[in-house]
Formats: C-alpha cells, sequence, structure tokens
C-alpha cells in the first residue's frame, strides 16, 4: 500500500475514534445498535465496501436502517454485487474492522487483509451506492459512510437518498447488469411487469369476491412513502391501495406499527380498528424488506395473521399450477422438455403446519438457519427457488437457465399456440419473473405478487388463509449469561452445546401432542430465543415457558 493511502486512512480514522466499550459484530444482517454509538462503526463500514468494490471491481452497496427496530437505534450493512448479503466470508473481517482499538490497529488490519485478499489499491474507480431509512440519525450516519469509502483512494460514494433497504439492493444488482438502475427504473419495472401479470389473469379470471381494496401500514417508514409512489404510477382501476402510517401522518417508526409489530404481538397496528374488519390488510416493516398480511377482528381480540409462511404457501402454489399448466397441454408442446427443479426454503421457526402443507404438495422443502442470507443462498440452488421467514422475508429466485428456456418456450408457443392457456403460463411465470425483487425479499414487490395471484385465483383473505391452519406457537426470549454458549446444528432446530440441555428439551417436548420447540441464541440481541409449537395454545405456552425455565437453569444468571 502506498504511502498516499496510509496517510488518508490514518488521517481519517483519527476522526471516527471507536467508542469503549461498544463492541459490536456485524450479526445476522450488519451492525445494529442505538445511533449515537455508530459513526465509528459506520465509517469503517464505508471502508470496507470500497475495499469490496476493489475487490469485486463491481458496484458495491451500503445501507444504513435499523429495519424493524425502534427509531433511535440504527444499523449498516453491505449488499454484494449481485444485490444479495455481503459474503459471509468477509464477516469476520468485518467485525475485526469494527473492534480495531486506534487508527494504527486499523491500518495494519486493513494491509493483512488485503494482502490475503489479494486486493490492489491500484486507484481506479469503484462505486459504493449509499441508501438509508428516514431514521433522523441516517443523514450523519451517511456523512460518516462517505468519509469512509472516500478514504480508499478510487472509491466514489454515490448517494442514492432514501430507499428501502430491497431498493438499495435492486439498484446495486441492476448497476452491475449494466440495465438501468435508478429508482424510477426500479418503479417502472415493478409496475410494468405488474400490469403485465394483471393483464394476463383479469382475461380469465373470476371476480375477487368483491375484494378490491387492499389497506398497507407502512409502519411510518420508508416502505410507506414509496408505496404511495409506486401508487401514482401503477395508476390501478381494478384495485385499490389504501396506505396508512406512511410517515407523512407524524407516528412514530416502528412504534405500535409495522410487520414485526404486528406479526409478535399479533394485534392491528395503531390506525387500523373495528372500521376495517372484513378488508385485506397488508404491513411493511421499517425498511420494507417484510411483509405480512391479516384482518382486522370484529371485538377486541387477536387478528387473523397470514405470515411469511402463507406468502410462501400462495406463491408455491401458484407457481406450481403455472408449471403444470405450462407442461401440459401436448397438441401444442414443442417437445422442449426442461426439468425445472422447484424447492422451497423456510427455517425453524416456519409453522410445522406450512411444512406440511408443503410437503402434501409434493414439493422439496429445506431448512436453513434463522436469516436471509442462508435461505437465499440455499434457494439459489433451484431453477426456481421460494424462501419465506415466518415473520415475512422472502422472495422467488429464478435461474438463469430456466428463464433463458422459459422465453425460448413463449417464442415457439406464440407461433404455434399463440394465446393459448399454456403460453399465457409461460407469460405469467416472465411477468413474475419481473415483478419478484431477484435480490432479497421486497415487501412491495412481493405484495403486488400476492394481490396478482388472488385476484388470479379469485381468493379473498380468508380463502387463502384457510389453505391450512397454524399450528398454536409461543416465542419466548430469556436474558442469559453468554448467549454464544448455545452452539446449535440442524438448521437450529438441536443445542449441541452446552451438553444434555437439548435431552431435557426433547423430554419436556415428548410431554406434548404435536410439540415441538427449540431454543437458539438471538444474532441481533442479547438474548436467548424459545419456540414452541403444540396442539392448543395453552400447550404451546406451557411447553415454552417450562424450556425457557430450563434455559434460565443451564445458562442464566444462577446458573454459574
Ligand atoms: C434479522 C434478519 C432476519 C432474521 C432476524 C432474526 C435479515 C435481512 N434480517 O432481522 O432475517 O429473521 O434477524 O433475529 O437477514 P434474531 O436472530 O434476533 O432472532
Ligand atoms: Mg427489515
Amino acid at each position: 500500500m502506498e504511502e498516499a493511502q496510509r496517510s488518508l486512512l490514518l488521517s481519517s480514522a483519527v476522526r471516527f475514534p471507536p467508542l469503549e466499550g461498544a463492541r459490536l459484530s456485524y450479526g445476522t444482517a450488519g451492525f445494529r445498535t442505538d445511533a449515537s454509538l455508530l459513526r465509528s462503526t459506520v465509517f469503517r463500514a464505508g471502508i470496507l465496501a470500497a475495499l469490496r468494490a476493489l475487490k469485486t471491481r463491481s458496484v458495491i452497496g451500503l445501507v444504513i436502517t435499523a429495519s424493524h427496530n425502534k427509531v433511535s437505534d440504527n444499523g449498516v450493512k453491505i449488499a454484494d454485487p449481485t444485490g444479495e448479503m455481503l459474503s459471509q466470508d468477509w464477516e469476520p473481517f468485518a467485525d475485526s474492522l469494527a473492534a480495531a482499538p486506534s487508527p494504527d490497529h486499523l491500518l495494519k488490519g486493513i494491509i493483512e487483509f488485503a494482502e490475503f485478499e489479494k486486493i490492489e489499491f491500484d486507484g481506479r474507480k469503484v462505486e459504493v451506492l449509499i441508501g438509508r431509512d428516514t431514521r433522523p440519525s441516517g443523514q450523519s450516519l451517511l456523512e460518516a459512510a462517505k468519509l469512509g469509502i472516500g478514504s480508499i483512494i478510487g472509491a466514489v460514494a454515490v448517494d442514492v437518498g432514501i430507499l428501502t433497504t430491497p431498493q438499495l439492493h435492486w439498484m446495486v444488482r441492476a448497476s452491475n447488469c449494466s440495465t438501468q438502475a435508478s429508482e424510477f427504473d426500479y418503479f417502472e419495472q415493478l409496475s410494468r411487469s405488474f400490469r403485465c401479470l394483471m393483464d394476463l389473469i383479469l382475461g380469465g379470471s373470476e371476480s375477487n369476491e368483491g375484494n378490491d381494496k387492499v389497506v398497507v401500514d407502512g409502519a411510518n417508514g420508508v416502505g410507506g412513502e414509496k408505496l404511495l409512489v409506486l401508487k401514482e404510477m401503477l395508476n390501478l382501476k381494478d384495485l385499490e391501495i389504501e396506505v396508512r402510517n406512511s410517515g407523512r401522518e407524524g407516528g412514530v417508526l416502528n412504534e405500535g406499527v409495522g410487520a414485526d409489530f404486528v406479526q409478535k404481538e399479533k394485534v392491528v397496528p395503531s390506525g387500523f380498528g373495528p372500521q376495517d374488519v372484513g378488508i385485506r390488510c397488508a404491513s411493511l416493516d421499517g425498511d420494507a424488506d417484510r411483509l405480512v398480511y391479516f384482518t382486522a377482528p370484529s371485538s377486541s381480540s387477536k387478528i387473523e395473521l397470514v405470515d411469511g409462511d402463507k406468502i410462501l404457501s400462495l406463491f408455491a402454489v401458484f407457481i406450481k399450477e403455472e408449471l403444470s399448466i405450462l407442461n401440459k397441454e401436448p397438441d401444442a408442446s414443442t417437445g422442449d422438455d426442461y426439468q425445472c427443479r422447484i424447492g422451497v426454503v423456510q427455517t425453524a421457526y416456519a409453522n410445522g403446519a406450512s411444512t406440511d402443507y408443503l410437503k402434501r404438495l409434493g414439493l422439496e422443502v429445506f431448512f436453513t438457519p434463522t436469516g436471509v442470507k442462508y435461505l437465499h443462498q440455499k434457494a439459489t440452488q433451484y431453477d426456481i427457488g421460494i424462501y419465506f421467514e415466518a415473520n415475512g422475508h422472502g422472495t422467488i429466485l429464478f435461474s438463469e437457465p430456466f428463464l433463458r428456456w422459459l422465453d425460448a418456450k413463449n417464442n415457439e408457443l406464440s407461433s404455434v399456440a399463440k394465446g393459448s392457456e399454456q403460453q399465457k403460463a409461460a407469460l405469467r411465470l416472465l411477468a413474475v419473473s419481473k415483478l419478484i425483487n431477484p435480490a432479497v425479499g421486497d415487501a412491495l414487490s412481493g405484495m403486488l405478487l400476492v394481490e396478482a395471484i388472488l385476484r388470479h385465483k379469485g381468493w379473498s383473505i380468508h380463502r387463502w388463509s384457510e389453505l391450512y391452519h397454524d399450528l398454536p406457537s409461543k416465542q419466548l426470549k430469556v436474558k442469559v449469561v453468554d448467549r454464544t454458549a448455545v452452539v446449535t446444528a440442524n438448521a437450529e432446530t438441536e443445542v449441541v452445546k452446552p451438553p444434555s440441555i437439548q435431552e431435557a428439551i426433547n423430554a419436556e417436548t415428548a410431554k406434548y401432542p404435536q410439540g415441538r420447540c427449540f431454543i437458539r441464541p438471538s444474532g441481533t440481541e442479547d438474548v436467548i430465543r424459545v419456540y414452541a409449537e403444540a396442539s392448543t395454545q395453552d400447550a404451546a405456552d406451557s411447553l415454552a415457558n417450562s424450556v425457557a425455565k430450563l434455559v434460565d437453569k443451564f445458562l442464566g444468571h444462577g446458573s454459574s
């Protein structure tokens, strides 16, 4: 590394001393904590993003958000050239950069890592797109990120403004594919493919049981704001989208609103109530990468929640049906068959009833640990990989060879069977591949796809919800001395360390019909999470409580 580069790094690093005692880890989805503690970490994440851009010779993304967490928190994460999460083998470097106690240590760490990764500091121009959510701390953290990026010679920070997290991921991917990559292009692509899908659907669909309205809770965040823009561009006549908690009405981000609140508390978000009974409602989280649906109850009881598992199931049913239409109709067949491998990916939090349902559909179901990066990676291994976490993160991935085949098939069909159901199925699948965000789960594009499929099938939200009945479940968290003492295996369904706790969990679970229970260390909070499922709510509550006591006994403050 040249002297000019060394001194630039040292001189900028002295402006961002790390806070003592605030040791952060890149965690499941980037660094996250109280915004007032983050400047040094975001500055260093800027350096990391610039190094990643140098290494990959591609456009990289940096997003400043703390998603569904409280407004006083913030966070930072990096998007790789494909728009996916930062490659996991760089996470330890992210941790050590964040932890470097002084500018000299920081510089030494960068030099060693750059040598190991063979990163050349040749001054070549590389770009990092920086986006942020609506948090008030975003602007000053953005300045810190810019200085971090600017301390690598040749790296240029491009401020793309306030965006949803999935928009930023999409723009990074599009920039590297040499396609149009502005925010306007994102909206254009979503609206064009949605309209195309609706045109292919409206031709043959039954009525949507008179249910042509969706009311969306925008979590008082960036998603609500962007949905208003998208709605203008869509200019729909046959679907009314009403946005509440858009952030324009003065509500606080994620406070009593948003997908995380709705999914965990199972109550209506603020701004919703008895006037919404019978209406299809949806909720986004604070950076719009999570989506859940729900209906408001007539009394004060709990909502009917239609979570990520049910969105996954709806998508899976639709895709499977379209594929079978495409592969039927022998008279129109071009004899060009493609063995399309379709797979669904879930985590241990998926309700057992959803997994049974998907398996009954004949689908291959695979489990990964919690966190989008794990599910996404697995989903890339299929021709059509559909992944969702119960909390509403998810998308559909189509392989390049499958899309090429589908395109060719559509072209052939348009000469031999134009306008046939078979050709329409090909066109619908192509439209879905353009509507859905291939970089990461995206609440806006996911919502449009849900709306199109419900319309296609003529289903109300109740009909959709009836696909299967969730098993009662309960989640708890337990504060422990050291959450890293828990090591899990088999997609977090089994504890391998400390010894014998799994046996105790098994013994407890065996007492309950349809009982299932697991514990895992949270990747975002200093707690152990407990999940329990059983045939009744009382049983699920009781199983979760007993296992929480076991966690406390083995790992809690009284255990040592
Ligand atoms: C993060 C993850 C989410 C995961 C959650 C688990 C992304 C983009 N977000 O929000 O997928 O479900 O963490 O949190 O990957 P926990 O480890 O605290 O339970
Ligand atoms: Mg989020």
